[in-house]
């Protein structure tokens, strides 16, 4: 079994319940189980500013899913929570599941590009892996703390709670 990050996002039709409900789609997957969730973070939009504030989260899950197989399950729960593209670049969205890492994998497919491309210098990504992965180190070698000490945590306010419990029942 490979560990793999996923990121998740929303800024419409509740994004908090849209997070947690991904969760345990997520769980609900073939061959793939979640070990951690991070807290859910309210983070101020990157790209058009004229939308509402994101919700962000990070799991780690385990699974035995080929990397195209495991898009391929994301996208469908992205789909199966309304999610839909009207080609606007960074627009709002109900729910975006991107896959963060893949084991120590580098991937470089039409598709899949792994680790994700924006990943090192967004702050609503490398806060919550963090939280729950804080001595990880990227395909390439470089430290997680590495990539937090140049990026600050502007705009970023970790919410009250414990999302992890939906897991739990
Ligand atoms: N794709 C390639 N690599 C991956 C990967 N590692 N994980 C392909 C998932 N998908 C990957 O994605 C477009 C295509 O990327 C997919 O069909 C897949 O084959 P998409 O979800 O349809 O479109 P998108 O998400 O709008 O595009 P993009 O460029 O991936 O956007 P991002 O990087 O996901 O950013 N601000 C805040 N505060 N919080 C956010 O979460 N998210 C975005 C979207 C913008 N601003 C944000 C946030
Ligand atoms: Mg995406």
């Amino acid at each position: 079994m490979l560990q793999c990050f996923i990121g998740l996002g929303s800024n419409q039709a509740d994004p908090e319940q849209q997070l947690r409900r991904a969760c345990i789609a997520i769980a609900a997957l073939p061959d793939t189980r979640i070990l951690r969730c991070s807290p859910f973070y309210r983070s101020a939009p990157l790209g058009p500013a004229d939308q509402p504030d994101y919700v962000n989260a990070v799991v780690a899950v385990e699974t035995d899913l080929p990397p195209l197989t495991l898009l391929d399950g994301l996208q469908g729960i992205e789909l199966s929570q309304g999610r839909t593209r009207n080609g606007e670049r960074w627009g709002p969205r109900t729910l975006d599941l991107d896959i963060l890492l893949y084991g120590a994998q580098q991937l470089d497919l039409p598709r899949l590009k792994v680790p994700h491309y924006h990943m090192h210098a967004r702050p609503f990504v490398l806060y919550p892996l963090a939280d729950i992965a804080p001595t990880l180190r990227l395909p390439d070698g470089t430290e997680l703390v590495e990539l937090l000490s140049k990026c600050p945590a502007e705009g970023l306010e970790r919410l009250p709670g414990q999302p992890a419990d939906v897991l739990k029942t």
